[in-house]
């Protein structure tokens, strides 16, 4: 449990936390000097059971603010100190404010300097806090009267804390580990220090972490939990760790920086967030500057409304855009002061670390943040999934709530989810996306009784076409593992489906065939000469290859100039070998030698075959792309591939190489068609 101080400059915060723990915490000499507290003091108190009570003692000074803000990131309690004499003063005020933001639900309210004053001002100041404190978590804390001078109310004070203590609840500590950085220093013998509040999970000694932003990992060498040596800390303690690795040096790890398990290592320059202002304060603007501050970080901000102006004391939505990215954690609270640190505006509540710079006011978008709001992380992530796209990197989600590693695989089980590489869908949606698929693929079916089926592009577009492709191809192994459709060489068809060309297309086929295979392969004619050749319409001719080309069987190597599939293998075949005869590349005479099928169609042939990227020119010179050999199906010869062969259609423009693709030669991206 950790009770964290609060109030005006002077009000008596340090001589109180001296009288509880015995501890001073105003160690500086400038505090001394000034007899003021400047950095954040900690003191340990140790109770009856064995526990550990921490304080921490904040300065009251204004210029200060942003060191009390750091130092109350993490407190379980406020300990609300206002001097009999002066009554409620601004920082006073302002304190409070900020425990509010921060969301910390529970004051105890000690009137200092009672020894100063008459009974009846100390009622005047008790009626003025419970002013100050009426409406939100504070309004029934309980105040006591107490004089460190002569020590009058403090074991009343001290009881009612360690009573608290008591009942104090082990903050979670189960999901994954944070500590946010409120010092680092070197301790000699032991090396780089860094100590702060465990915001969520535990570490225990010899545990590996990431100091996040900055991404510099680590190894917990020793462990100090509430002051103790400890071989763990968890959630809700203050503690000291001993970090060993290479570049772990004081000055690598800057104060406001998050010790995170590895995992958590994301910082983030964008975030959705709820706010709400502070009475009083004027309305936030577009791209207002602010000053951040979030548990022991601060850090330069602008502000983006995504909705219409918020009312003082109400709430709204902004988008943070940081002047750098920070270590967060989704639902973490914040505090929004003025660029000249003179004002506390307001705070709110993290809730999307993964903010989009476009659309960020969409209606899908505020669906989404009104789920993100959500505490629970099943509740959350069920919205989510509820809204559109209806899809989410669910580790990404663990992740951002700092969640425990296993969290990704309990919420699947707990929301039933379907899981597409590291997409999570609810199962109705994907029932849906499953069937608007199948019914995509039986439509195409009827359309198109000639073609064996559909391209994995052309069915993304209409079913799923802000799926990425990748992970396109990983829900159509899913249906295929389902038995819902079946990947048949590039094209995606569903079970028991079978092309078929009309019998009088069919009969034509067979007539073509002979004409541009075996001798004549290299040098097939063309659909001119075809027609003449078989006393048919052109057009006729034309539509068959065309359709021929859709089915995979031919390509359109030139303009009305199509070769069989397996003759474009052999050719591809050919050019490798030239390539490994002539390591400097091979001219276009040597390849036409090979075919013997003239200057201008050996041209044209190697033409296409750039385009397709199996080869690379450079001047009269080509060398060949090892990692498209098998574009054109397996080389002859070659006994791997064959009709399951993982071959990277001229379709499939991942840019990536081969990958297994379970379609995809669609007609947008056949060769040109004038
Ligand atoms: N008479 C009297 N004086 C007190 C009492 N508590 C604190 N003081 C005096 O008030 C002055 C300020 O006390 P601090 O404890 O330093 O006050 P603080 O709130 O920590 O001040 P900052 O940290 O600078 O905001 C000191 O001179 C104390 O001796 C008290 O109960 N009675
Ligand atoms: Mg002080």
């Amino acid at each position: 449990m950790i009770i964290g101080t609060a109030g005006h400059i002077d009000h008596g915060k340090t001589s109180l936390v001296r009288r509880l723990t015995g501890v001073e915490t105003d160690r500086l000499k400038e505090e001394k000097a000034r007899g003021i507290s400047i950095a954040l003091g900690f003191a340990y108190w140790p109770q009856v059971d064995g526990s550990v009570v921490g304080f921490i003692d904040v300065p009251g000074h204004e210029k200060f603010v942003h060191t009390m803000l750091a130092g109350a990131a993490g407190i379980d309690l406020l300990l609300l100190v206002v001097a009999a004499d002066d009554g409620v003063m601004p920082q006073t005020r302002e304190h409070v404010a900020i425990a509010r933001l921060l969301g910390i639900n529970e004051a105890v309210v000690a009137i200092t300097k009672a020894d100063l004053v008459e009974a009846d001002r100390i009622e005047a100041v008790e009626n003025e806090v419970a002013a100050l404190l009426a409406s939100g978590p504070f309004a029934r804390a309980p105040m006591l009267p107490v004089s460190t001078l002569t020590g009058e109310g403090l074991p009343a004070l001290a009881d009612r804390l360690a009573a608290r203590a008591r009942e104090a609840q082990a903050r979670q500590g189960n999901g994954a580990f944070r500590l946010a950085v409120d010092r680092c220093f070197t301790l000699q013998g032991a090396g780089t220090v860094v100590t702060g509040t465990v915001l969520s999970g535990s570490v225990t000694v010899g545990d590996r972490i990431v100091v996040s932003p900055g991404g510099l990992p680590a190894r917990v060498r020793s462990i100090h939990a509430q002051n103790r040596p400890a071989e763990r800390g968890v959630a809700g303690e203050r503690c000291a760790l001993n970090l060993a690795g290479p570049g772990v040096t004081k000055d690598a790890i800057r104060h406001g920086e998050m010790v995170l398990a590895p995992a958590l290592h994301a910082p983030t320059p964008r975030i959705d967030a709820e706010v709400s202002r502070l009475p009083g304060e004027k309305a936030l603007t577009m791209w207002q500057p602010v000053r951040l501050h979030h548990a022991a970080a601060e850090i330069g901000a602008r502000i983006v409304l995504l909705n219409e102006g918020i009312d003082p004391g109400g709430d709204g939505l902004i988008q943070l855009v940081l002047d750098e990215p920070i270590a967060a954690a989704t639902l973490d609270r914040f505090v929004l002061r003025d660029t000249g640190a003179s004002r506390t505006i307001g705070g709110g509540r993290f809730l999307d670390l993964r903010a989009p710079e476009r659309r960020r006011r969409s209606p899908e978008r505020l669906a989404q943040l009104a789920a993100l709001r959500l505490s629970d992380p099943a509740e959350a992530l069920h919205g989510l999934l509820s809204a559109p796209p209806h899809h989410a990197d669910i580790n990404g989600f663990a992740r951002d709530r700092a969640l425990a590693p296993e969290a990704a695989d309990n919420l699947t089980n707990q929301l039933d989810l379907v899981r597409i590489g590291p997409l999570a869908m609810l199962p109705a949606h994907w029932q849906a996306l499953a069937q608007a698929a199948t019914a995509r693929l039986d439509a195409f079916h009827a359309e198109h009784p000639d073609l064996p089926g559909m391209g994995l592009e052309r069915l993304r577009f209409a079913v799923a076409p802000r799926w990425p492709a990748p992970l396109f191809r990983q829900a159509l192994a899913r249906l295929t593992q389902d038995g819902v459709l079946v990947p048949a060489g590039s094209w995606l068809r569903r079970p028991g489906y079978e092309a078929r060309l009309s019998p009088d297309d069919e009969a034509l086929w067979e007539r073509i065939m002979p004409l541009v295979a075996d001798d004549e392969r290299f040098r097939p004619p063309r659909v001119r000469d075809i027609a003449q050749m078989l006393g048919r319409p052109e057009e006729e001719i034309r539509r068959l290859l065309r359709l021929s080309g859709r089915r995979g069987d031919v390509h359109e190597v030139a303009l009305d100039h199509f070769f069989l599939r397996g003759t474009l293998a052999e050719m591809v075949g050919i050019a490798a070998e030239l390539a490994e005869a002539h390591p400097a590349g091979f001219n276009a005479a040597q390849f036409r030698d090979r075919l013997d099928n003239g200057r201008k169609v050996a041209i044209q042939i190697l033409e296409f075959f750039d385009r397709h990227g199996v080869t690379i020119r450079r001047g009269d010179l080509r060398r060949i792309n090892r990692r498209r050999l098998d574009l054109f199906g397996p080389l002859p010869g070659s006994s791997d591939g064959g009709e399951t062969s993982p071959v990277g259609r001229p379709d499939f423009k991942s840019g990536r190489g081969r990958q297994t693709v379970s379609g995809g030669f669609d007609s947008h991206s056949l060769p040109p068609v004038p």
